[in-house]
């Protein structure tokens, strides 16, 4: 709503775009790239007006400020969803006012038909497959502690999904640090000493890797020897971790699609034909990693 322009193409030197976008949080540093590739892509120049909240990883504030964009009459919503479940009200709404929704990073579990506009985000399915290859070829016996996520978000579940149904008479625990350093510090402590015989950490997000690291270290063993890691993201931390031989093995996440999410809410807002869905290619790094590779990193 709000549109009073003569130009009647949205974000294109008539009017601008208001829009909404609901972060989840600030946990990583795939996150807080997310964020800079999003409030560098949604400006006034490009023809965008963007209310950017952080939900500090929780659901309710998320929907909270779903609700306040609703009521502001804003031209479009975009939003990553902390977990899958629990949507289905607001998502409602949100259609209801007849406000598309464009779906960021993760996914939604929803019984509302046509709950939104379109996705754009990684397969973090694949990413798990892509994880589990190498693992098979590199350390098939390993046992494995497997440090998840956020319980219920798509990256944990999706992730964790060709993990399991392929390594799982090999997981001799698990437990989540919610895509934190210190909380994935912490699991790990818990961990070395619930499961002594563990010879390999496969974490959801590099920073729990990191915290895992320090974990080993103080406990007086050899991450990415006596441990080995696998770890999901690569930022340039992570990748400086595997490339010091701590970390074995990067599945990428590519954070930097800003652009795409502002050209897809252009296209929705205008009424133009997207597809259902966009998925954002990954790449995968070894410890044969140079120094350049990890200096030409920008996040
Ligand atoms: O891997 C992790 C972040 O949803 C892909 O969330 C994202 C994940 C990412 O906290 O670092």
């Amino acid at each position: 709503g709000g549109s009073s322009g003569s130009d009647d193409t949205k974000g294109s030197g008539g009017d601008t775009i208001k829009v909404g976008f609901s972060q989840l949080g600030a946990e990583s540093g795939w996150r807080t790239a997310n964020t800079d590739s999003v409030k560098a892509a949604f400006t006034k120049d490009k023809g965008f007006d963007l209310t950017f909240v952080d939900a500090q990883q929780k659901q309710e504030n998320q929907i909270k400020a779903i609700r306040d964009f609703i009521d502001q009459g804003v031209d479009a919503i975009a939003f990553s969803p902390v977990v899958e479940t629990g949507w289905d009200q607001v998502l409602q709404e949100a259609k209801d006012a007849e406000i598309p929704v464009v779906l960021v990073d993760r996914t939604v579990k929803t019984s509302v038909s046509d709950p939104y506009a379109t996705y754009i985000g990684n397969d973090f399915e694949k990413e798990g497959e892509t994880a589990v290859a190498w693992i098979k070829k590199n350390a098939a016996d390993a046992k494995i502690f497997e440090l998840q996520g956020t319980l219920g978000s798509s990256a944990q579940v999706d992730r964790e999904k060709p993990v399991d149904s392929e390594l799982g008479s090999q997981i001799v625990g698990k437990a989540s640090g919610n895509f934190t350093r210190a909380e994935g510090k912490a699991a790990t402590e818990a961990a070395l000493q619930a499961y002594p015989n563990m010879t390999m950490i496969v974490s959801h997000n590099d920073d729990m890797a990191l915290g895992a690291i320090e974990a080993i270290e103080a406990a007086g063993k050899k991450p990415g020897t006596d441990i080995k890691i696998v770890s999901f993201d690569g930022v340039r931390d992570g990748l400086q971790a595997l490339h010091d031989k701590k970390i074995n093995y990067i599945v990428e996440c590519n954070p930097v699609y800003g652009d795409q999410i502002a050209d897809l809410v252009k296209k929705v807002v205008n009424g133009e034909d997207v597809a259902k869905s966009t998925i954002v290619p990954d790449e995968a790094f070894d410890q044969t990693i140079t120094q350049e590779t990890i200096d030409a990193r920008k996040y």
